[in-house]
């Protein structure tokens, strides 16, 4: 099948916080490999790993030094070796993440290039005078380098200097680096913030709101054109790619995922995970269901295929925030429903397989993230009380996501024998994965009667998409390839609600064995 990423579950892992297998608190590579059978037992694909290439670590991987060598702290080349082939054993592919819209400052071309070695001298983008443009880290985007006697530009962190992709050798320097990678056999690409790569001029910008400058990189003709090239090499290996793409309309999106215009293959999209926020993601509002199952319905009519997502790396975990810590379980279930029937490739992310929260640190110290600390920096600057700081940074910070797996109730919750590098859930005892590996009740067995459903059901995998209803409460609708038709109920909330659709049960995160239009709280009930 030419196009196998469309049957996929596609499994998210950020190596620092997955396994670790020699005690020093970082996941890495062979903690990977020992933890291989897990994602076959789930049903897995494919596996996207975070960055393991070298890096200085200030967004923890996503400050690149060197794309074609591994971080020491996550192991060898011979070890990620030895992880594509053993995946591919299990029948599990890997898609690599692909970050170049920007290095580390530590990346040689940088070094090279503050220094105005050639080729180097323009491989960045290099200013006399700053513009008024702000970076996606709530601070400044330009740095003053003493070497060069220049400013250059960082979009994100202060190492992490943005490419300059109107210089011809970018182009060449990763086209090589894809090679590298597919010759290895790896599947494919996520490719990390892809639509801003290219900029179309440094003026400065007319807008006065966030993200000024935008206007002169978001979703430009000129990515498009890198796209369309990147793919040439792409071709060759049959290679997937699922594009990270910021603000993005469906129009937006259909140009970049369109088969006919050979960009990518798949991207995600973030209007659903922006519906609890006003304007930025750090100013929270209640989580309102109809709103997102209306953004959700909006998008499978628009696209004829997305990414299905409710995690990831860089988002607060996906129960406290879409259903209900009170009922833990059914609204983990409801979630891994919706995840496993809406039409497109569905991505878990790490722990989110059996139910994994956000975490319980009381103060910012306790926090790693660059972003976190920055935007505390900025809040600090405009003088927002520290309770009301922390109150901010607490539901939204990326950290959420990036405590270690709970895998058991051992000390250091069988991620580590050391000391983690970040603070692992003390609520381990109870969410872990081995307490629901024997449990047929258990939100993890529940994820993998799903994925083995999906298997069994084309339509589930490739039909039709219709709404029924979104609602306050309810959220129904409809997958339908040729005889095969499935209802999919879902109801939103801690109360009981009533519906006119009935049919024989095929599923349901409740222990039932027929179904009468009504829905118990957090209830999801797949019909035939
Ligand atoms: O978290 C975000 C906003 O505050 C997102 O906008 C995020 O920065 C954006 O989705 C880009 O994310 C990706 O690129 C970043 C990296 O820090 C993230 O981890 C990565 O997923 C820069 O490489
Ligand atoms: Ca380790």
């Amino acid at each position: 099948n030419m196009e196998w990423w469309k049957d996929a579950v596609i499994y998210q892992i950020y190596p620092r916080s997955f396994q670790d297998s020699n005690g020093d608190g970082i996941g890495d590579i062979p903690g990977i490999i020992s933890r291989l059978d897990h994602l076959k037992d789930l049903g897995v694909d494919a596996v996207w790993l975070s960055p393991v290439y070298c890096s200085p670590g200030d967004d923890r991987g996503y400050d690149i030094s060197d794309y074609c060598g591994i971080n020491p702290e996550f192991g060898t080349m011979e070890d990620m070796d030895r992880l594509i082939e053993e995946a591919k054993k299990r029948g599990i592919r890997i898609i690599m993440d692909l970050v170049i819209n920007h290095t580390s400052t530590e990346h040689e071309w940088f070094k090279k290039s503050r220094e105005r070695i050639e080729p180097y001298t323009d491989y960045y983008h290099w200013v006399d005078e700053p513009n008024n443009w702000t970076g996606f880290f709530g601070e400044d985007c330009w740095v003053y380098d003493e070497v060069r006697g220049q400013y250059y530009l960082h979009l994100f962190a202060k190492t992490q200097a943005d490419l300059n992709w109107s210089c011809p050798h970018i182009m060449e320097e990763v086209k090589g680096v894809l090679r590298f990678w597919l010759e290895k056999g790896v599947a494919g690409f996520r490719c990390d913030v892809i639509n801003i790569i290219y900029k179309d001029s440094l003026a400065s910008s007319k807008k006065q709101l966030a993200l000024t400058g935008s206007e002169h990189y978001l979703s430009l003709e000129g990515t498009h054109e890198i796209l369309r090239e990147l793919r040439k090499v792409l071709d060759e290996y049959n290679a997937f790619t699922v594009g990270e793409t910021v603000f993005v309309t469906p129009k937006i999106a259909h140009d970049l995922c369109d088969e006919d215009r050979k960009e990518l293959n798949m991207i995600f999209s973030f209007q659903h995970m922006e519906c609890d926020q006003y304007f930025l993601k750090w100013f929270k509002r209640d989580f309102r269901p109809k709103v997102f199952m209306d953004c959700l319905v909006k998008w499978q009519k628009e696209l004829p295929w997305n990414t299905i997502y409710l995690e990831n790396h860089d988002q607060p975990r996906s129960i406290p925030r879409f259903g209900s810590m009170k009922y833990w379980k059914e609204s983990g279930k409801l979630l891994a429903t919706m995840l496993m029937t809406l039409r497109g490739t569905p991505f878990i992310y790490e722990g989110q397989e059996f139910g994994m929260t956000d975490f319980d640190f009381t103060e910012l110290s306790q926090l790693d993230d660059v972003e976190s600390h920055n935007v505390d920096r900025v809040l600090r600057g405009l003088h927002v009380p520290g309770k009301l700081r922390w109150k901010i940074i607490r539901r939204t910070s990326r950290d959420n996501a990036r405590t270690p797996v709970q895998w058991d109730a051992t000390a250091g919750a069988g991620f580590t024998t050391g000391k983690p590098w970040l603070g692992i859930n003390s609520n381990y005892t109870e969410i872990n994965c081995a307490a629901q590996e024997n449990d047929p009740n258990s939100i993890l067995s529940y994820y993998k009667s799903l994925i083995a459903l999906r298997r069994g059901s084309k339509a589930l995998r490739g039909g039709d998409f219709t709404a029924l209803e979104t609602g306050k409460q309810l959220f129904a609708y409809r997958r339908t390839l040729g005889s095969e038709q499935l209802t999919i109920l879902l109801n939103f909330s801690d109360k009981p609600v009533s519906c006119i659709y009935k049919g024989s049960l095929v599923r349901s995160n409740y222990s039932r064995r027929s179904f009468d239009g009504n829905l118990s709280p957090w209830e999801a009930v797949i019909l035939k």
